[in-house]
């Protein structure tokens, strides 16, 4: 029982992590969509920058994950900057707060 345990939890560990990643201009996930992204990786660390031109702009997003993969909403380009934001696993909101409406400009995202 045990051993069949610990390989299940090796096969999550090393299989692939799959997330979604939507930034919409507007609150309630309308206006432009600035930033879209479907992915699967092998673990690692990946930044995502919104569209050209489109910084300082989002107000409402779609994350969705396993809760192997952390997404943190960065307030500038390449992933430098505040961190405004952070979720492990899913997280759909569709408005922001003060403090993070209309700044995030990049979002990193790594996947154990
Ligand atoms: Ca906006």
């Amino acid at each position: 029982m045990k051993a069949t345990l610990l390989f299940s939890a090796l096969a999550v560990v090393c299989g692939t992590q799959a997330y979604v990643l939507r930034l919409y201009e507007h609150a309630n996930y309308k206006g432009d969509l600035i930033g879209s992204w479907d992915n699967a990786i092998n673990g690692g660390t990946y930044c995502h920058n919104v569209n050209r031109g489109r910084e300082n702009q989002v107000s409402s997003f779609i994350w969705t994950a396993t809760k192997l993969c952390t997404a943190k909403f960065i307030d500038g380009r390449d992933c430098h900057g505040k961190m405004v934001g952070r979720s492990t696993g899913g997280w759909w909101k569709e408005t922001l707060s003060a403090d993070a409406n209309d700044k995030i400009d990049s979002v990193e995202v790594t996947c154990l």
